[in-house]
């Protein structure tokens, strides 16, 4: 099974007022990524410490703090090592955990930067051990998964069990690589240079949708360079904006006469076309398309009097390429495209500007994991980091072109950027490299032609 595909599974099956406790290496990039955590007091882990073992006992102490929470455990094989004999204790004090091994059978974070790092592996593999048959011997209920079709019926035979459970569960390690943050998040990747910091003269500029993100990266980022960052959002926020308001809108550019103007919020979220409710077609088309319109409208109802402003309004690549399954996303977002432009064509001038940029999928709480069909469509190699895309804001902003796309685009046109969703077979043959803008190639290196879903065919 593939590790991602296991934390997805297991993030919808986790009960709402789960207790989750993570610990392991690459087990917790995964856990990140796919689970939602919905209330406080509800996930513990170790965090940027890192130290591995804490989470079984973690897990032991959170269960019999809330004996009425259902608590679950996800780890990798090796740190579930370090206190494994805790499982005595667990079933000895009654304390019924469910734990969920990630088992790759080796050190799988070390393995990955070994590899990359000096090439080879020394000392990561671990041996097929059955933590099951441990678990069992030690008291406690124990499943062993080796197929992602067994692992529902498994995990909730587990928590019905009454007693602690183990349920270990073999994933393919070579798919541990496919994670998007995997060379985003190697402490040897050259540090991101400073920009210099400057005097704070160039106005103030609204960023909606500001609260988390790519908004959030784009404030600071703003605020870096000499802006006033003015985060705003529904909620989280000091300043609460509803873009879908557009008297809203206009009074927030009246009171704040921003030089800047970046429409950011949006909705995502996966369904096939006639699946999605009437809802949540208006509900995106509201905060993705309409909030953008009444954003740059409320901005030039303030710029065109004093001549001078920006607007740059977030769109997406996934508005230009046929990705199945966010047809509404991708409306909208071709229709912020095409509007920016016209806009700008319409009342552009030297000073005052619309821009647009298109990046491509971006590791945020947006991107929804969770959700199988929507899986990471981006056309790239992994997902882009927020405080990436912020840079390509702050350069198209330097710049004068109306239109930029994060990794930038062949010119002319050509074909259609390419949606790989991860989880899908051609994902799972390519290698996730980071830093690679050009598209990837037809074959998998090793001369198999790769299937590409959304390609209909096309050369
Ligand atoms: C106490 C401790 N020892 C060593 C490490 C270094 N370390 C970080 S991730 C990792 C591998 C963890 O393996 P596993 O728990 O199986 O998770 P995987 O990466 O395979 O998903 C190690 C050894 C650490 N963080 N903490
Ligand atoms: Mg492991």
């Amino acid at each position: 099974m593939h590790p991602g595909r296991l934390a997805v599974e297991v993030a919808k099956w986790l009960p709402e007022d789960a207790i989750v406790a993570i610990d392991g290496g690459d087990t917790g990039l995964w856990a990140h990524l796919a689970f939602t955590h919905r209330r406080p007091r509800s996930l513990l882990w170790t965090g940027h410490y890192g130290h591995l073992g804490t989470g079984l006992p973690y897990a032991i102490g959170a269960k019999l703090a809330n004996p009425d929470r259902p608590t679950v455990l996800f780890t990798g094989d090796g740190a579930f090592g370090f206190n494994l004999q805790e499982l005595e204790t667990a079933a000895r004090v009654g304390a019924n955990v469910v734990v969920v091994i990630n088992c790759d059978h080796a050190w799988g974070m070390e393995a990955r930067h070994m590899r990359k790092n000096v090439g080879t592996t020394i000392g990561v593999p671990l041996s097929e051990v059955r933590y099951d048959q441990v678990a069992e011997a030690l008291g406690c209920h124990a499943e062993l998964v080796d197929h992602s079709d067994a692992l529902p019926g498994a995990l909730q035979r587990a928590m019905d069990s009454g007693r602690p459970a183990v349920v270990q569960v073999l994933v393919d390690p070579r798919r541990t690589r496919t994670h998007p943050a995997w060379t985003t998040s190697l402490p040897c990747t050259a540090p991101r240079t400073p920009e210099p910091r400057v005097a704070r003269n160039r106005g103030v500029a609204v960023v909606t949708g500001g609260a988390g993100g790519l908004g959030r990266a784009l404030t600071s980022a703003l605020d870096r360079v000499g802006y006033e960052a003015v985060p705003a959002d529904l909620n989280g926020t000091a300043t609460g904006l509803d873009v879908t308001d557009a008297a809203a809108c206009r009074a927030l550019a009246e009171e704040l006469q921003p030089t800047l103007w970046i429409n950011n919020a949006g909705l995502s979220g996966a369904g096939a076309l006639m699946e999605r409710s009437d809802a949540s077609v208006e509900a995106m088309i509201g905060v993705n398309f309409l909030g953008v319109v009444h954003g740059t409208r409320a901005a030039l109802s303030t710029m065109l009097p004093a001549g001078r402003g920006r607007i740059i309004n977030i769109a997406s690549l996934a508005g230009w390429g046929p990705v199945p399954n966010i047809a509404i996303y991708s409306g909208t977002k071709n229709a912020v495209r095409a509007f920016s432009i016209a806009a700008d064509a319409e009342i552009g001038s030297r000073h005052l500007r619309v821009q647009c940029l298109l990046p491509d999928g971006i590791a945020t709480p947006m991107v929804d994991i969770t959700d199988a069909r929507h899986l990471m469509s981006f056309t790239g190699k992994r997902l882009l980091d927020p405080e990436e895309v912020a840079d390509a804001a702050l350069a198209l902003l330097a710049g004068r072109r109306a239109v930029a796309s994060v990794p930038p685009q062949p010119r002319g046109g050509g074909t259609h950027p390419r949606s790989v969703p991860i989880g899908c077979p051609a994902a799972e043959g390519a290698d996730r490299a980071q830093g690679q803008s050009k598209p990837a190639p037809d074959h998998d290196g090793r001369g198999l032609p790769l299937r590409h879903p959304d390609r209909r065919g096309r050369p």
